[in-house]
């Protein structure tokens, strides 16, 4: 793994903390070194000539932008690799390691973090051509735990910008309260409703450079874009909860054992 300042520095790791409780997300640049990153996007790959399953496609979310079906042209446009923990080797140590570790015990204030191997555990594969549109959610919409404060782990393998897709964030928004009339039947934010397009104008684009790391909030509403470019995007994405804050059994949080991290 790469040097990364919030990884060597106690001050870097409490700032990074302060500005996740703020905002609700927090950027670790340079977290991976390229040559991991490299690797991992080589594996990858790999995986997608042909799709290896379990894999989700566009046309299966039904998303604007995306293949009517899996028939349709574009239907086999892969847009997760699911299962990535038990999947990618290489991604291991760096998604349960001790300096991931130390930075998600600091934003979530606990002493004891558990990987979820039943929510995202995931490489997004934003293709070319017939990637659709991530309408503004928050992650914990569909998840059962005792309690929301979870937090998600995005690694960018490449670039990410707003021409290919890269993640909005609106800041802030995992401390507000949401009446259900704001949100439609799958919990998306209104987009016609004026409160949600004042909110929406407050978000940031969150740009990240290959090997940086995005924490965020399942409370923080977030959205993405297409990839108008001609390059495929890829970003490791995986959840953690607290030790402390367990799935509700019974439910598909709780279906697999979470991995302890170091
Ligand atoms: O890359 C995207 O389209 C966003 C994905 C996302 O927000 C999600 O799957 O929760």
């Amino acid at each position: 793994m790469n040097s990364s300042t919030v990884s060597r520095h106690p001050d870097d790791i409490a700032a990074a903390a302060a500005r996740f409780a703020e905002d609700g997300y927090v950027v670790l640049p340079g977290f991976v070194s390229r040559e991991v990153c490299d690797a991992v996007a080589a594996d990858v790959t790999a995986s997608l000539n042909p799709v290896l399953a379990p894999a989700e496609f566009e046309a299966d979310v039904g998303y604007p932008g995306s293949p009517a079906s899996r028939s349709a042209a574009g239907g086999d446009t892969p847009r997760r690799l699911l299962n990535a923990y038990s999947r990618f080797a290489r991604l291991r140590p760096v998604v349960v390691g001790p300096e991931l570790g130390r930075c998600l015990r600091a934003v979530m204030d606990t002493d004891q973090v558990l990987l979820s191997q039943c929510h995202h555990n995931c490489v997004m594969t934003k293709a070319p051509g017939y990637s659709s549109v991530t309408l503004w959610h928050q992650d914990i919409r569909y998840w059962r735990f005792e309690q929301p404060g979870l937090v998600s782990l995005w690694l960018a393998l490449g670039r990410e910008t707003e021409e290919n897709g890269a993640l909005k964030i609106i800041p802030g928004s995992h401390r507000m309260a949401f009446t259900h009339d704001r949100l439609d039947d799958a919990k998306f934010l209104k987009p016609e409703l004026p409160e949600n397009q004042a909110l929406i104008a407050t978000a940031r684009n969150v740009e990240l450079e290959p090997g940086d790391a995005l924490l965020f909030h399942a409370q923080a509403f977030h959205a993405a874009g297409r990839n108008t470019t001609d390059r495929i995007k890829l970003s490791c994405v995986f959840t953690y909860h607290a030790a402390h804050n367990a799935p509700v059994p019974g439910t598909r949080s709780a279906q697999y054992a979470s991995i302890p991290v170091g």
